[in-house]
């Protein structure tokens, strides 16, 4: 870790930099945790993956732009603590940009967040908190003036998505199609497109609206205190304009399946409507500020939308050879899908129940 040691120390940090160490298990960059001297804050120290994330000046402009805007309401509003509940960036020595460019790699460093809760799956009650957390997230982020730009263009487009799977299946770069396992997910997910495509027809029609949303909310992109709510949303790197159900669907995907993402077993997913109920009521409690209805009576579609856009990311990967998601055996992402298939019908099979629970908020 001698070379991070030495990136860590390009950056104006408090303390000396003794020890960089892996943190967290982030499917995309690589981060780390930086160790200083006594009596001074650590930091998080992450590796930006730039093949994904093209546009590095782009990604911290709209992190700045949003850090900096829900300090401010924070701020306002008098709340204590301030910097326990927002991510702080610190400046490379000699530059007022947040992120550093060497040898070809991208880097940035935020200050770590000390006694908190990170998990990787919720309960009642961090559900709730989630969710007003996440509605008040995109309640304070409203009004920023700033236009942020999309990190990745098309992010949470369904059609996109699904015209990605078509497309690796038809280059077949790996040669995974013929099998008949692959042929029958491709035919079970192929029932449900047009359906999921939902949100792309309801914005064409001009009654949809996209605000700034996270847009990677799963469980382990939040930091909770140890009172079981959460103190402070990271992971930024997608905050963008999107539909409100990027941030419903994708904490839904994680913590309302019985198993994580990538449990092999598949019988044992299940989606936990207590955990709907709950981050429901959490996230209308502080979105009801901007929320319309056609957003609100689409929420049950959110919890559907995320597991199957999911399921369609992790196939398309699997079939193009793993180019995207980092894995740890080959079957990695085909695991993955098929979870996320499972979990998709566990809540397809809800669906009348989310329904009616929404309706009566
Ligand atoms: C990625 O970076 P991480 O692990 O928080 C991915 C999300 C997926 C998630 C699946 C930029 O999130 O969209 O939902 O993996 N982020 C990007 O676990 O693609
Ligand atoms: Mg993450």
């Amino acid at each position: 870790m001698k070379e991070f040691i030495e990136i860590a120390r390009k950056f104006e940090i408090s303390g000396e930099v003794l020890e960089v160490k892996p943190l967290g298990n982030g499917l995309i960059n690589d981060t780390f945790k930086v160790i200083t001297s006594d009596g001074c804050p650590d930091y998080v120290l992450q590796r930006i993956n730039n093949a994904i994330f093209t546009d590095v000046e782009l990604l911290q402009h709209n992190i700045d732009a949003v850090t900096r805007h829900i300090r401010g309401k924070l701020e306002a509003s008098g709340a204590d603590d301030i910097d326990r509940k927002v991510l702080t960036y610190v400046h490379p020595k000699g530059s007022d940009k947040t992120y550093l460019l060497h040898e070809g790699k991208y880097w940035r460093v935020s200050v770590f967040i000390s006694d908190t809760v990170t998990r990787e799956s919720a309960d009642e009650e961090n559900s709730y908190y989630a969710g007003k957390a996440f509605g008040n997230f995109e309640a304070m982020l409203t009004d920023l003036p700033e236009k942020l730009g999309e990190t990745i263009p098309d992010f949470h487009n369904m059609e996109l998505r699904s015209r990605q799977l078509a497309e690796a299946v038809e280059k077949d770069a790996a040669g995974r199609v013929s099998d008949p396992e692959v042929q029958e997910i491709l035919a079970d997910i192929a029932k449900y497109d047009s359906e999921m495509c939902k949100a792309e027809h309801l914005y064409r029609e001009g009654v949809l609206p996209k605000r700034i949303c996270h847009c990677d909310t799963k469980v382990n992109n939040m930091l909770f205190d140890h009172s079981g709510s959460v103190l402070c949303v990271i992971d930024l790197d997608t905050v963008m304009p999107s539909f409100v159900f990027s941030d419903i669907g994708d904490f839904l995907r994680t913590a309302a399946n019985t198993v994580a993402e990538d449990s092999p077993e598949t019988d044992k997913v299940a989606f936990k409507m207590e955990t709907f109920k709950a981050f429901v009521k959490g996230y209308l409690e502080s979105a009801s500020v901007f929320i319309t209805p056609i957003e609100k009576e689409n929420i049950p579609y959110a919890a559907l939308l995320f597991p199957y856009m999911q399921a369609v990311r992790f196939f398309a990967d699997y079939i193009n050879g793993d180019t995207y998601y980092k894995i740890k055996y080959p079957q990695h992402n085909l695991v993955r899908t098929r979870n996320q298939m499972a979990l998709f019908h566990s809540a397809l099979s809800h669906l009348d129940e989310m329904t009616a629970y929404v309706a009566g908020l």
